[in-house]
């Protein structure tokens, strides 16, 4: 039987665009850019006493306000041409599926995401989704990434599978390792989910995406608390850890700009995106996340110093783990896999250096990036049938 169901409001929805990401902010800002533009040009009009004022405003936002199309139409045609970024082998035999992750390569949802992948083994492919026209994901309803896309055949028919929200993707994922006498098209429907519309925005949840779903045919010697605790620090996560992350790697304009240039080499925006849009990116989302990295200071209540915070939530962790090398014992569980992912995001950017060098985590991070790297999580599959069919073999495998 499936675990139940958890009961969460819709209502209690923290607004899933609070997020620190500087992708759609920066997006955002275009469009603001875009309609200053048009306010300027009419009130230059209206009001001609104040006319040379508003004109030159009106002229440098036009102008502006060209390039940035200009270049968001470029980047479009250039992203088109080559849809898939990169293939991930793998060590897993998964038949005729393919799976495909739409991302944003810094975005620390997708790296949740792509490091319970790669635990696991899976074999993928990697579309990175231009961040201001988000036209690779145009076939979806849900407008954000990561998107995890099946193509499959059950035998008679082709299918094709959309899997959306990162813990969502994540208990899928893991779900299916642990029980593979359950189909994905069986195992997607454990995961409803809901969308409200808000104004102009919509918002979707999916109430039961901390639950890992394999019901009675797996026997898990985990205890109910171990289960409950991996789903509480999942949820922390997204609630609290998140939250730091955005103050700490835009804490000052200059750290930004060495952010977004590392997310440009990190993401290979020059292959990826055309050199105006890649620019456009870097140095509008330089100022842009600085400005909103104040914002969710602000709204979270994160110390003066935002490192502080990110290490307080460390500290959290840290003293969660307590003895034990992961929160899931010798073997990482889904939330130590959310805080790797989390953590990941903005590695190379000064905030996680200055994490590495002062925070007692660096032995957990790089032992289970090490974890990760050869994908340990594949020797879950130690624990099935010796014939279990999508197993090809692994030497951490007893
Ligand atoms: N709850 C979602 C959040 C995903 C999310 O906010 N993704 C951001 C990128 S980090 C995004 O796609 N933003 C684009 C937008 O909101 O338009 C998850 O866990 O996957």
């Amino acid at each position: 039987m499936a675990a139940p169901l958890a009961r969460t409001q819709l209502s209690k929805l923290k607004s899933i665009s609070q997020i620190p990401c500087q992708i759609n902010r920066i997006r955002n800002q275009t469009l603001s850019l875009n309609r200053l533009c048009q306010r300027s040009i009419f009130t230059s009009f209206v009001r001609p006493k104040t006319a040379t004022k508003w004109k030159i405003g009106a002229g440098v936002a036009f102008v502006s306000s060209v390039f940035a199309t200009k270049f968001i139409t470029k980047s479009d045609a250039a992203s088109e041409e080559r849809p898939v970024s990169r293939h991930v082998k793998g060590i897993l035999d998964i038949g005729d599926q393919k799976f495909t992750l739409y991302q944003f390569q810094s975005c620390p949802y997708c790296c949740k995401v792509r490091a319970t992948l790669d635990f696991f083994g899976f074999p993928y492919d990697v579309v990175e989704v231009n961040s201001i026209t988000k036209s690779q994901i145009k076939f979806s309803d849900y407008k954000k990434v990561p998107i995890l896309v099946v193509d499959g055949n059950d035998g008679e028919n082709d299918f094709t599978l959309q899997f959306s929200d990162s813990s969502v993707i994540m208990s899928v994922l893991a779900s299916y390792v642990y029980d593979q006498t359950t189909t994905l098209q069986t195992i997607q429907t454990y995961y409803p989910g809901m969308k409200e519309k808000r104004g102009r925005k919509t918002v979707w949840d999916f109430p039961n995406k901390y639950f890992l779903m394999y019901g009675d045919n797996i026997a898990d010697s985990r205890s109910e608390k171990e289960r409950s605790s991996e789903r509480q620090w999942r949820k922390w996560v997204d609630d609290i850890l998140m939250h730091t992350i955005s103050p700490n790697v835009y804490r000052t304009l200059g750290e930004s700009l060495e952010a977004f240039r590392h997310f440009s080499d990190w993401g290979e925006w020059d292959k990826h995106f055309s050199t105006p849009t890649r620019l456009f990116v870097v140095y509008v989302g330089t100022l842009a996340m600085y400005i909103i990295g104040r914002v969710v200071k602000k709204r979270y209540n994160i110390k003066d110093n935002p490192r502080e915070s990110l290490y307080e939530a460390c500290d959290a962790w840290m003293a969660e783990l307590g003895d034990q090398s992961f929160l899931g014992g010798t073997k990482p569980n889904m939330a130590d896999l959310s805080v790797y992912g989390a953590l990941h995001s903005f590695n190379g950017c000064e905030a996680f250096n200055d994490l590495m060098s002062f925070h007692a985590i660096r032995g957990w991070y790089d032992n289970i990036e090490a974890i990760i790297n050869t994908h340990e999580g594949a020797s879950q599959l130690g624990q099935k049938p010796a014939h279990h069919p999508n197993y090809i073999g692994y030497p951490h495998c007893n």
